[in-house]
């Protein structure tokens, strides 16, 4: 809880100077305003307290982690040092390591989702379904189950290892499309849209830029503009894919860390929503969005999460949206 709070302080925090600066229309976007909506109100499902997991603070009623057939897998609980056990929940897995507020187990041999549940002393609980990835070593003639994958640069870019090809791929059958991975995002949002009639899908999205979504979301709420999800218009992108769309070599979309998304609640219409309230769906809603992802892109808490933030305005192809990926280095364009 004490990580919680900080959280929402530092929210808080940034939400005071930008109303003090800017005005009375956006002093008008308060927390309270977020309350008042009439239609319910956005709920972050956060779970109470925080999991460690493969070094990624998990603080959701309901997320995910990635790992390879026979990786160790470790998740451990935040809690005061006195607190009773927390219980963990692997069904069929075989536990290796279990202490009073961790869990560590080999990830099985067969790819899939393998659901952990913890539980806390106090009832509350938290579900993280542990993806078993197919290893990229799978792949054959640039394709897995005859789903066109395409091929990853031979070099990393300026030898950076978060440019190395992937090490394997979350294998989506039809019945995974919905698959909840975080409290507001479905597993199938961020599929390739490349077309073709497999039954079967693969895909790579990070947990760490879904936590980055998680956060731009609860806080784009904070801010008075209602949304459950967001428009992910492009997620992850086969290099296939992002090869025939003629997009640059070295596009995070391939590795699954980046998304182009819109607000797309009213009307939901795949379209941006006006919502800067000025009666039009122009860029400068896009512009809105950036400067909340912006804000963001720049918490401390995030630091190892940081990477780009991009503004698009509409062509014939799609309306405004926003660029965000979790590439480790800040990056900005667009911005009109
Ligand atoms: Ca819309
Ligand atoms: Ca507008």
């Amino acid at each position: 809880m004490r990580v919680l709070t900080a959280c929402a302080a530092l929210l808080a925090c940034l939400l005071v100077p930008a109303a003090a600066q800017t005005g009375a229309e956006i002093a008008l976007r308060t927390n309270t305003d977020a309350e008042n909506v009439t239609d319910g109100a956005f709920v972050p499902a956060r779970a109470g307290f925080t999991a460690t997991v493969q070094d990624l603070e998990v603080p959701y009623e309901r997320f995910f982690a990635l790992a390879l057939p026979g990786e160790v897998v470790e998740f451990e609980v935040q809690a005061r040092p006195d607190s009773p056990a927390f219980a963990f929940d692997a069904g069929s897995i075989e536990e290796v390591i279990e202490g009073p507020q961790s869990l560590a187990f080999e990830a099985p041999a067969t790819p899939g989702p393998y659901p952990v549940t913890i539980t806390s002393p106090e009832g509350e609980t938290m579900t993280v379904t542990v993806f078993v990835l197919v290893p990229a070593s799978q792949v054959e003639d640039g394709e897995l189950e005859g789903y066109r994958i395409g091929a990853y640069p031979d070099t990393p870019l300026r030898g950076l290892d978060s440019y190395l090809p992937p090490e394997g791929f979350i294998r989506m059958p039809p019945e995974l499309h919905d698959y909840e991975i975080s409290p507001h995002f479905r597993l199938g949002q961020f599929v390739t849209k490349q077309g073709g009639s497999e039954p079967v899908k693969f895909l790579l999205v990070r947990p760490e830029l879904v936590l980055k979504l998680e956060q731009l979301l609860a806080y784009v709420n904070e801010q008075g503009i209602r949304a459950d999800s967001f428009y992910v218009m492009s997620g992850y992108r086969t290099p296939y894919y992002n090869e025939a769309i003629g997009n640059v070599e070295y596009s995070r979309h391939q590795w699954g860390d980046a998304a182009d998304i819109y607000v797309d609640r009213a009307p939901q219409d795949q379209n941006m929503d006006d919502i800067d309230g000025d009666g039009q769906v122009l860029r400068k809603d896009a512009g809105r969005l950036y400067d909340l992802a912006e804000d963001v892109d720049n918490l401390t808490e995030l630091r190892r999460y940081r990477g780009g933030v991009g503004e698009y305005g509409a062509t014939s192809a799609h309306g405004p949206f926003v660029h965000v990926d979790t590439r480790g280095t800040p990056a900005r364009w667009g911005r009109n």
